[in-house]
């Protein structure tokens, strides 16, 4: 740990939502939620608007819808999206040659390796200020938490107490203060599956697993998970930055107490697992065509099995199916014990394709299993709420909704200010979607998948 709050972590306020009211003006101040709009679909976020609501990440979208029905619920547009990404990745560079991206709207900055050397709090608060100003030009007012401390740890910690429009420090020293009350679940290394052990244990929040018996969580979650948290509970995390990492993949595992041996046992346990994957995916702005579902059986052999799908997908459900299927299919090995289930997804693209749910049959033997057949949210199959057009003779706008032969447009922009609305027939000549292309990455490094952090632990 560092003696000094030396690490920065920065994270962009309800991204996805912020992104659409910045190029929407007459959402703003309004609850926006980003999702699919199928039935099916699960929220990516909510506006802080929408979050009074009880609106948020990976609940179903129907469920947020009658949350709070007056809602604008938009499909994404993971292009406007990336773009702002890597403005905001722009700004962290100056910061630093140590800049460890997470997801298209968080990283962590080494500042002590970009020769910052004023770490009390009046600089620190003005770097995160000048920071997070910063942002908003580059991105034309999105609006970022920056956190200060001293590992990856408190530095996110301070980002999540700086929430939302903010800027936070956790002082060297009071790192414990911090935690001892907050629930495990906010340690890195802590998913649901070990909070759920742990709680068996009478392990809820941080205090509770300072005061643990060593043998006992070791017994629990074996030597190199217990010592870890044993460590992370003092607030000691010593990971270090790493720049820019190259992931190709994002898994769950879990470790189970007693071994699993029916499909009935696992399959809620990989149902969830998928909601977290998906959750990580769209964080990362990715698609994925394979998914992979591993097992750890009693006798420690692995059996790890995949499935290429023809197009890409982010949906929960897709992945939960496909996990189920590759599960189904190893009905007789699961009976010799299964002591560890680990879904993960591989086989990144940057767009959403066609063909969304068949599966190639080329590589797999699943055409009996039935999978779900929601729309495809991505590639373009018709004007979807949220998508830009332009009109040769209203100008540019937004597909408010469509149906029944119609297209409801909202001609506005960021630079025009709230603008009107026109219903349109959808087969209007002077009425198309408006093409957006990301521009090429000014330092002519791949834009491809490969820099998201893929561990979950951070
Ligand atoms: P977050 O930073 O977790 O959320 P946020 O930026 O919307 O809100 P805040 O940070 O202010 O709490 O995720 C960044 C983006 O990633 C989010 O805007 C949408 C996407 N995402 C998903 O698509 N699914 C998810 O389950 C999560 C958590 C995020
Ligand atoms: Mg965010």
């Amino acid at each position: 740990m560092r003696a000094e709050p030396s690490v920065l972590h920065l994270d962009l306020d309800a991204f996805f939502a912020a992104v659409e009211q910045r190029d929407k003006p007459s959402l703003q101040g309004k609850p926006v939620v980003i999702g699919g709009v199928s039935n099916r679909s699960v929220v990516s976020t909510a506006s802080y608007e929408a979050r009074k609501f009880g609106i948020h990440s990976a609940m179903p979208t129907h469920e947020a819808r009658s949350l709070c029905p007056s809602a604008a619920i938009l499909s994404g547009r993971f292009t406007a999206y990336r773009i702002a990404s890597r403005q905001v990745m722009g700004v962290l560079e100056q910061l630093s040659p140590l800049v460890e991206p997470l997801s298209l709207d968080e990283a962590f900055v080494d500042l002590a390796a970009g020769g910052v050397t004023d770490f009390s709090s009046s600089a620190l608060t003005a770097l995160g200020e000048k920071v997070r100003q910063q942002v908003v030009e580059v991105t034309g007012g999105l609006t970022a938490s920056v956190g200060f401390g001293s590992s990856k740890f408190m530095a996110k910690l301070a980002c999540e107490e700086a929430k939302p429009d903010g800027v936070s420090i956790i002082e060297p020293g009071t790192e414990v203060d911090h935690i001892q009350f907050l629930s495990v679940r906010v340690l890195p290394g802590v998913g649901p599956a070990t909070a759920e052990r742990l709680a068996k244990l009478g392990i809820r929040v941080v205090d509770d697993l300072r005061h643990a018996t060593v043998k006992e969580l070791q017994r629990e979650l074996g030597q190199a998970h217990a010592s870890w948290l044993m460590a992370v509970a003092y607030g000691e995390d010593d990971r270090q930055i790493s720049g820019e990492r190259e992931v190709k993949s994002i898994s769950m595992e879990d470790t189970f107490e007693t071994d699993l041996t029916t499909v009935e046992q696992l399959a809620p346990i990989a149902a969830r697992d998928a909601v977290l994957v998906a959750g990580r995916l769209r964080k990362s702005g990715f698609f994925a065509r394979t998914i992979t579902v591993k097992l750890k059986l009693a006798d420690f052999t692995i059996h790890s099995r995949s499935r290429t799908l023809l197009g890409a997908i982010d949906f929960p459900e897709t992945i939960a199916s496909v996990a189920l299927a590759l599960l189904e299919e190893q009905r007789a090995l699961l009976k010799r014990g299964v002591r560890l289930l680990g879904v993960g997804v591989s086989g990144f693209t940057l767009e959403a394709q066609e063909a969304l749910f068949e599966v190639d049959l080329a590589h797999s033997d699943i055409s009996q299993v039935e999978l779900p057949s929601s729309p495809s949210r991505h590639s373009w199959d018709g004007y979807r709420p949220g998508d830009d057009v332009t009109h040769d003779e209203y100008g540019p706008g937004w597909v408010w909704g469509s149906g029944l032969g119609l297209v409801t447009v909202r001609f506005e922009t960021a630079e025009t200010g709230p603008g009107p609305i026109k219903t349109l027939s959808i087969d209007d000549p002077l009425l198309r979607p408006t093409p957006v292309q990301l521009p090429p990455d000014p330092d002519g490094e791949s834009s491809g998948p490969g820099w998201v952090s893929g561990d979950g632990t951070n």
